[in-house]
Parts: structure tokens; C-alpha cells; sequence
């Protein structure tokens, strides 16, 4: 058979399995590896790699299927070295001597990829110092493919910037994710460990192909039996699936574990019967899962059990199970989400307050994972005061990757930007430059423990992420994790050429939607700094009216404190003086409202209805024009898709066609019910010319979600 007939046989064969209606339904993520319309991007017609371990084979087979289905062609997959191919190997590879390549400064997950002579033949070498570092080059390479690149062209380096790249499951037992709006869990409990559904592996690829190194399996609302023989063996078979693709497996541990299933009397961290209980916890874990990475804790945390129900510091806590996993190299993740029904302090406050006075108390193998914000995963919040507040000690950044609060699955906001926002905002701890992404990588205080978590938008939907859109966060969070310098625009860019096609027609609009996507859910629901005015429990929909709930923190209310004259909570100097948690010359900034981002007034400033905007607008003025400006914005993102049509295939265009629909109507009514209640409380007219909200403030106040997802 010839060459061309072979292909052409191969193309139809593809085709073939192309067409059944699963084929798009973006289970295949940014790893479709559908035929490219450019042609002679894909020159090589080998896969060669050197060298023998689970990971390299992976490697290999993925860029295998990678160029076979971009390609359209047949792509040989073996050992032998082939003119124009793909060569994968380790740089100690003694056939790699010759070159005399500098790979030290790739560290242990960096790689190199680019064409050179190898015994006489042109290829692309994919290297690296470790075998995972080889899988990332082969990820890298295929994205520089699936983004247009020919394969010969390619002269890639990077070296992730960031040690431990998390994705934190909030996955309970019972198959039901905490803000989970993409269905069930992915683990199937039940049937592990002994069905191995192949899609845990597919998890583990689209994982590895941006850069996570680690998997949190259980939710920080933490049921003790996850720590039981019987859920270790399950944990045991994820870690064996994901071990080839680099990823560890981490656990929520409950504090009182002792005493739940050890029946101890107590969990105080300093009794020695406690931390021998978790001494022999963890070397029964590491007997199952030799590579376990460690626990993650929410202690003192929403009703968790912690080490301050005996009057202990979360050092004391942290650094007792730090103690139990060291000798396995393993480590502990100690949340710093914190606040207590018992501390009449600001919510905001409290975890600064809890954890500052902690810097330098912390055992070597603790990191402290700090929200992006203070108060919780808002659409837009400054950054957390602890970033540069805490030199002594290594902290990790916790982003969340499902949209709780930011119209859950169906509302399309690129998190790219506010990613972006956080790691940029400069903290000034150490003077200028001293950026959140700066802290985060451990550059600023010289800490080679380093860490970024995304609470994860994964579950049981044939989407992975509850619509397509969705799945650029996950992507993106990756991206960023490896390099918090990178930038949303270039991630979105990237993310649409592989998730539909390279072609600028696909791409410019694709990214113009995801770009100002963001914003829009800000301008439509909390606006100029405002925060936490969803309804309560689910977070879904709006209720800044909600002022009764017996704790203070659960009503929107307390974030925002309308009366008829002003409305925000001050926190300047004047005020409960929470900017002073941020290094004195950002606090200077903050203490007025005219030095503060505009972005931020209400968050750190209470301000009259009347204070001038920098527009000349009256605060209500501007406030009015950014709900307004948010609903177009949908209205925009629409006329975007509409005209995408031709361009994508029919099963994803229809979902995120439907979608838009939901969000542009949900956005009228975060406009219209917020608008309702600020106007009854502080009896303004809409400016001349504005749409009055369609019903009576009584018809939003009646509105209820018993059953919204995600609020279990
Ligand atoms: C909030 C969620 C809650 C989580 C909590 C946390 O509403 O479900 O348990 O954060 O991060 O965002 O612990």
C-alpha cells in the first residue's frame, strides 16, 4: 500500500471515529488532537524514546496519538531513531553525551525541546533531567503543534516556577462535591479500588499536561473515615493511576481523627498518645502510597474540629502532623481560611490576626495556604494581607477554580484575569516588586517550599467542568501555577486554539469573550468593591437584603452595611483599621478613599451615595452604569458566540449558546434585584434614561433555591 493510501485509510478511520455524537461533547478537553487545517505543521511520522520507565512510555504514547490525530497521519511509536521524528530521552541518555546540551538550570521538572543530530539524523529532542520533566517537553511540544507550530520548528525551554501545583477536590465521600456544579465526583469510591475507570487516567493526563503535580481527593470539610484502611486502598489505586503523570496524592486529614477513629479522649496536639496516633497514621499511609504527599488541614474553621478547641496555636497543630510525615518527605498544607462565630473582630481580620503573630513558628515541612482574598473567593477582592505579611514562613495561594461565587457552572468568567490581578498585586512588603507572585514562588523570602491550589471545577459531566468555558480555569490555573508571571490573554489564547482550532478567525473572538468575561460578573454583581451579596448557603443568585441569620458573617448585609445615607465597611483608620494589616506603605494608599483603587472603595471604605467617582459620576451614578455595563457585556459575549456558529461544532456551540442565554437573564437579575434593594434603602431615582428593575424588591426577596447544586 502506498504512503498516500495508508493516509488516507488513517484519515478516513479517524474520521470515522469522529463522527459518533461523544466525539464533542469536550471530554476531550484542550487535548482533542483533531486533524489541523494547516498543512505541514506535523513533519514527523516517529515517536522514538529512549530509556524505560512508565512515565517516558506515556510520554511517548501521548505525543504518538497527539500528532497521529493532528496530523491525520500514521505515527510510528518504537525506539528507533528516525529522520524528521520525535526523540524523548533523559539527558543522562548516553546517545545524548554528544550534543553536549545545558540542562542543569532545567532543575527537576524543566525540559528542553528542540530539533538537533542524533546519530546522524534530524529530530526533535523532547529532554529533561527527569523523566517528568520529558512528559512536560511532550506536552509542551503538542501544545506548540495543536497552537499551529510545525514540529521541526519547535525550541522550547521552561522550569516550573512554582514547587507543588495542587488541585484541591472538594469530593465527600458520599459522591457529592462541596461547590461542585459539574456533577458527581469523579472518584468512585464504591468501586475503587478495584475498577479503575480509564477516566482517571485521562484526569491524570490533562493534569500533567499543565504542569499539576498534586491531587487532594477529599474535601477540607474532612470526614475522619478517609483516613480508614479502606479508603486508603482506594486513595492507593488514584495514586497508582496518576504515579506515570507525575501527580501525588494528598489527603484532607479532620483534626479529632484521633479520637473519631483512634478512640483517644483527646486531639490535643501536644498529648504524645495524639501524635503517636498520627505517627502511625502516616506510616500506614506511606505503606499503601510510598510517594503520599501529605495532608491538607482546615482546622478552627466553620464548625472543624482544630487545635484551638484546646487552646493551641495552628503551629502547635500543624507542626504535630508535619512531624508525623516528615520522615517520609511528606508535608502538611495548613489553611489559614479562618474566622470564628466566638471573634466579634471583622471577618476580614481574622485570619491576619491568627496567623501573623505565627511567622517563624512553623516546621519546615508546613506550608500555610492562604486564600487569594480575605474574605472568600469573591469576584474581585484585594489581596490577602497575609501575602508579605509572613516572611518567615512559606505560603501557598489558594485559588478556587470552581466558580462559587461567580454564577457557578453557568455563567462564562474567565478566571484568567483575576489569577492574574492577585499574583500581580504588589504587596510593597519589600519595597516595589515585591508581588504576591513573588511570595507565592518563594523568591521574595528565599523559600524553596513553594505552592499554588485551585480548588478544583471537576466532576462526573461528560465536560469535566460543567461547560467548556469552565474548562479554561482548570487550564489556566495550571498555567499560572507553573508561571505566575504568565499572562491570562497568552493562556487564553493558547486555550482556544486547542479547545476548538488554531485559526485567528476562532481565536480573536474566543479570547475577546473570555477577556473582559470576568469584569462583567464584577460590574453585575458586585461592583466598586462590594462583596458576598449572594443568597445565602448556595451562593447562588443575589440576597444583599439577608440580615437575619443568627451568625454575622452569614448575612450579606454585614459586607456591606446600606443605610439611606452611605453604604460599605470601613476599614481604614478610621474605621476597624484593616488596611494597616498591609505593609505601611500600601496601608498609607488604602487608608483613603481617594488614594484606593477605585476597584476596591467599598471593600476598605464606607462611603456616602453622593462621594464623586474619578469619572465626576455620584457613587450611585457610577454603581448604576457598572450593573448596566455588566448585562451588555453578556449582551456582547452573545453577538461573539452567535457569529462563532459556522466555526464550532454543533454539541459544544449549542451548550455554551444555551448557557449565555441563562447567564445574560441571571445577569438582568443581579442588576434589577440589586438595584431594587439599594434604591429602597437609600430612595435615589435611577438616573435619567436607566431600564427600572423589572419587579418589586418583594419579588427578588421571594425567590428561593432549595435545591441549588453545590451546598451539600
Ligand atoms: C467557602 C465555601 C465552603 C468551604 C469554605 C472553605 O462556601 O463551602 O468549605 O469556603 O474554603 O468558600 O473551607
Amino acid at each position: 500500500m502506498s504512503n498516500t493510501l495508508k493516509r488516507g485509510l488513517f484519515a478516513c478511520l479517524l474520521a470515522s471515529v469522529a463522527t459518533p455524537a461523544l466525539a464533542e461533547d469536550g471530554y476531550d478537553l484542550w487535548l482533542r488532537y483533531h486533524p489541523l487545517a494547516t498543512s505541514g505543521v506535523i513533519d514527523a511520522a516517529t515517536v522514538a524514546v529512549l530509556g524505560d520507565t512508565p512515565t517516558l512510555k506515556v510520554a511517548g504514547q501521548e505525543v504518538q496519538r497527539g500528532l497521529a490525530g493532528l496530523s491525520a497521519h500514521h505515527v510510528q511509536f518504537g525506539t528507533a531513531i528516525r529522520s524528521g521524528g520525535v526523540v524523548l530521552a533523559l539527558a543522562t541518555e548516553p546517545r545524548l553525551q554528544a550534543l553536549g546540551l545545558k540542562t542543569d538550570a532545567l532543575g527537576s521538572e524543566g525540559y528542553l525541546v528542540r530539533s538537533v543530530d542524533l546519530d546522524g539524523r534530524r529530530v526533535t529532542l523532547v529532554t529533561a533531567n527527569s523523566d517528568h520533566g520529558v512528559l512536560y517537553g511532550a506536552f509542551a511540544l503538542l501544545r506548540w503543534v495543536q497552537t499551529g507550530h510545525p514540529v521541526s520548528a519547535a525550541n522550547l525551554t521552561s522550569t516550573p516556577h512554582i514547587a507543588l501545583r495542587v488541585l484541591d477536590h472538594w469530593d465527600n465521600l458520599d459522591g457529592t462535591v462541596e461547590r461542585g456544579y459539574s456533577g458527581q465526583s469523579l472518584w468512585d469510591w464504591w468501586t475503587l479500588p478495584d475498577y479503575r475507570d480509564p477516566r482517571y487516567t485521562d484526569y491524570a493526563r490533562a493534569n500533567a499536561s499543565i504542569g499539576i503535580n498534586g491531587s487532594v481527593l477529599n474535601n477540607v470539610n474532612a470526614k475522619a473515615e478517609s483516613l480508614t484502611p479502606f479508603y486508603i486502598a482506594k486513595a492507593a489505586a488514584l495514586a497508582d493511576i496518576f504515579r506515570p503523570y507525575g501527580i501525588k496524592v494528598y489527603l484532607s486529614a479532620r483534626f479529632s481523627a484521633p479520637i473519631e477513629l483512634g478512640g483517644l479522649k483527646t486531639a490535643d496536639p501536644l498529648d504524645p498518645a495524639v501524635a503517636a496516633w498520627w505517627r502511625a497514621k502516616a506510616d500506614e499511609i506511606y505503606r499503601a502510597i510510598p510517594d503520599f504527599g501529605g495532608f491538607l488541614v482546615k482546622a478552627n474553621s466553620e464548625g472543624q474540629p482544630g487545635p484551638q478547641d484546646y487552646h493551641r496555636t495552628h503551629a502547635y497543630g500543624a507542626n504535630m502532623l508535619a512531624a508525623a510525615v516528615a520522615p517520609h518527605k511528606g508535608i502538611v498544607m495548613w489553611r489559614a481560611f479562618v474566622y470564628a462565630q466566638e471573634n466579634a473582630e471583622d471577618r476580614a481580620k481574622q485570619a491576619y490576626d491568627d496567623f501573623h503573630p505565627l511567622d517563624g513558628k512553623f516546621a519546615s515541612n508546613v506550608i500555610v495556604q492562604v486564600k487569594n482574598g480575605a474574605i472568600d473567593f469573591q469576584p474581585r477582592e484585594p489581596f490577602h494581607p497575609l501575602f508579605g505579611g509572613m516572611p518567615k514562613t512559606p505560603l501557598m495561594m489558594e485559588f478556587q477554580i470552581t466558580k462559587e461565587y461567580l454564577g457557578q457552572a453557568t455563567h462564562l468568567a474567565y478566571l484568567g484575569p483575576l489569577f492574574e490581578e492577585t499574583l500581580r498585586a504588589d504587596t510593597l512588603a519589600q519595597g516595589t516588586g515585591s508581588t504576591v507572585a513573588r511570595v507565592v514562588d518563594g523568591t521574595l523570602d528565599h523559600h524553596a517550599l513553594t505552592g499554588m491550589a485551585g480548588v478544583a471545577n471537576i466532576g462526573r459531566d461528560r465536560d469535566w467542568s460543567g461547560s467548556t468555558f469552565n474548562q479554561a480555569n482548570w487550564y489556566a490555573f495550571g498555567r499560572f501555577a507553573w508561571n505566575p508571571d504568565d499572562t491570562s490573554d497568552a493562556i487564553a489564547r493558547d486555550w482556544a486554539a486547542m479547545t476548538f482550532d488554531p485559526a485567528p478567525a476562532t481565536v480573536a473572538p474566543v479570547v475577546r469573550m473570555m477577556a473582559g468575561s470576568r469584569e462583567a460578573v464584577v460590574d453585575y454583581m458586585t461592583p466598586l468593591g462590594l462583596a458576598h451579596v449572594m443568597a445565602t448557603g448556595h451562593h447562588y443568585g443575589p440576597g444583599p437584603w439577608i440580615s437575619d441569620l443568627k451568625r454575622p458573617e452569614w448575612n450579606p448585609y454585614y459586607y456591606h452595611r446600606t443605610t439611606r445615607d452611605a453604604i460599605g465597611v470601613e476599614r481604614g483608620p478610621k474605621g476597624n483599621a484593616a488596611t494597616a494589616q498591609y505593609a505601611p506603605a500600601l496601608a498609607r494608599q488604602l487608608a483613603d478613599p481617594k488614594t484606593t483603587p477605585e476597584r476596591d472603595l467599598l471593600w476598605f471604605h464606607r462611603v456616602p451615595w453622593t462621594y464623586r467617582l474619578r469619572s465626576g459620576e455620584t457613587l450611585w451614578q457610577g454603581m448604576v452604569g457598572r450593573y448596566d455595563r455588566g448585562v451588555a457585556a453578556v449582551a456582547d459575549m452573545r453577538a461573539d458566540w452567535d457569529a462563532l456558529r459556522p466555526r464550532i461544532d454543533p454539541t459544544r456551540y449549542a451548550k455554551t449558546e444555551s448557557f449565555l442565554g441563562i447567564q445574560q437573564r441571571e445577569a438582568a437579575w443581579w442588576r434589577d434585584a440589586s438595584l431594587a434593594y439599594w434604591m429602597s434603602v437609600n430612595g435615589l431615582p435611577l438616573p435619567a434614561g436607566v431600564r427600572p428593575p423589572a419587579h418589586d424588591l418583594d419579588w427578588y426577596k421571594a425567590q428561593k433555591f432549595p435545591y441549588a447544586p453545590g451546598n451539600p
